[in-house]
């Protein structure tokens, strides 16, 4: 058996198994088009992120996501049916215990996100416990088919059985949730630790397919289901058509994030990545860079007796707005007006002029996205 390597990975197979009736409570048809709804017991189907390419990761709170590193950084991910965009400048790749990077990576988004925390597994699982992974995987195509030992089609009795996927341009792909059993664990693949997965012929069984890496794998500890593993790699067999089939037998690669668990806790705290004062999303509303500390949005004024000058580095892609009061700032019932309507940002040297005729006259600067 072969370990092959996607820049792309999952979809979640479902098994027909006619023989067993009961099955029909949880697999809706034969075209393996079914659990793309969260299971009736739910891990955290609404967890899965979906880039603009189709491409998994998992939201884990504080507005972070975890994904493969060979996903590439997006720039927006949607979480359970909203888009939000990808904070440039956050993406931080993950490292293994001598600080070689891994292939896992962190990125941030902007918006309002989910509060609640997702717990994260604290030991490696062991062989034979119960998984949920979810990804949003590439979508197969046939029925049950089989193929000789040279993976032509088989004409009785397959070698080797499976199904193929979605061959169309752009493939089409869903995000779906698939059970399995761990096989092996202590795995080091590509250089990190994993555990995986064997694609059998059972009942809801999932195996990983090309756009699932990045996708969750979620172990249930008492009655509280824990992130475990990312999905990233699929082990097809010697001579098997590459990147094309799921085959019984193949094999399902994810991160043991026990292992990695304090490095991922730690980068979930941050919220402000290079310590100027201004937290990540501020520096992205402002379109400052959040990772140099040099970089951070500020308005000078010059007062003059007819006018107020507020100049600023103004990004293009932003809008200004000035605002004013009147009031004393310790007032409750404190008011800010605005002074005009918003102007888009001009680079260096972006400039507010008022022309003041109040006796006492307080202003602030807003930034907004336009
Ligand atoms: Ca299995
Ligand atoms: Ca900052
Ligand atoms: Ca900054």
């Amino acid at each position: 058996m072969k370990t092959g390597y996607f820049k792309y990975c999952v979809v979640m197979w479902v098994i027909w198994v006619c023989c067993q009736p009961a099955l029909a409570v949880v697999i809706v048809g034969l075209n393996g088009a079914a659990n793309t709804n969260a299971p009736a017991d739910d891990p955290g189907f609404n967890r899965i992120g979906v880039s603009q390419d189709d491409l998994s990761s998992v939201y884990l709170g504080n507005s972070w996501f975890l994904t493969a590193n060979h996903n590439g950084a997006p720039s927006t991910v949607n979480l359970d049916g909203t888009n939000y965009t990808h904070i440039s400048g956050t993406w931080v790749q993950l490292t293994n215990n001598v600080g070689g990077g891994i292939d896992l990576a962190m990125f941030k988004v902007a918006g309002d996100m989910p509060t609640n925390i997702l717990p994260i597994r604290s030991s490696s699982p062991a062989s034979g416990n119960n998984v949920i992974m979810i990804g949003n995987g590439r979508e197969r195509t046939s029925g049950l088919k089989g193929w000789d030992e040279y993976w032509e089609d088989a004409i009785f009795f397959g070698f080797y059985n499976g199904y193929t996927y979605d061959s169309t341009s752009p493939y089409d792909t869903s995000l779906r949730w698939g059970s399995n059993q761990i096989e092996s664990t202590g795995l080091s693949s590509n250089g990190v630790t994993c555990f995986s997965t064997d694609f059998d012929d059972n009942p809801n069984e999932g195996q990983a397919t090309p756009a699932d890496s990045g996708g969750g794998v979620f172990i249930k500890s008492g009655d509280t289901w824990e992130l475990a593993g990312t999905i990233l790699y699929i082990g097809e067999y010697s001579g098997q058509p590459s990147n094309q089939i799921a085959a019984f037998g193949n094999l399902t690669y994810m991160a043991d994030l026990s292992v990695y668990r304090d490095q991922i806790i730690n980068q979930r705290s941050v919220t402000d990545m290079d310590a100027d004062g201004i937290s990540d999303v501020e520096e992205y509303i402002a379109d400052t860079d959040p990772t140099d500390s040099n970089s951070f949005w500020q308005v000078e004024s010059q007062l003059t007796l007819a006018d107020q000058t507020f100049t600023f580095y103004g990004s293009t892609i932003r809008q200004y707005q000035l605002l004013y009061t009147t009031n004393d700032l310790a007032d409750p019932g404190l008011e800010w007006i605005t002074n005009g309507t918003p102007i888009w940002g001009a680079g260096t040297n972006t400039q507010i002029i008022v022309t003041n005729t109040e006796n006492t006259v307080f202003y602030r600067m807003q930034v907004t996205l336009p």
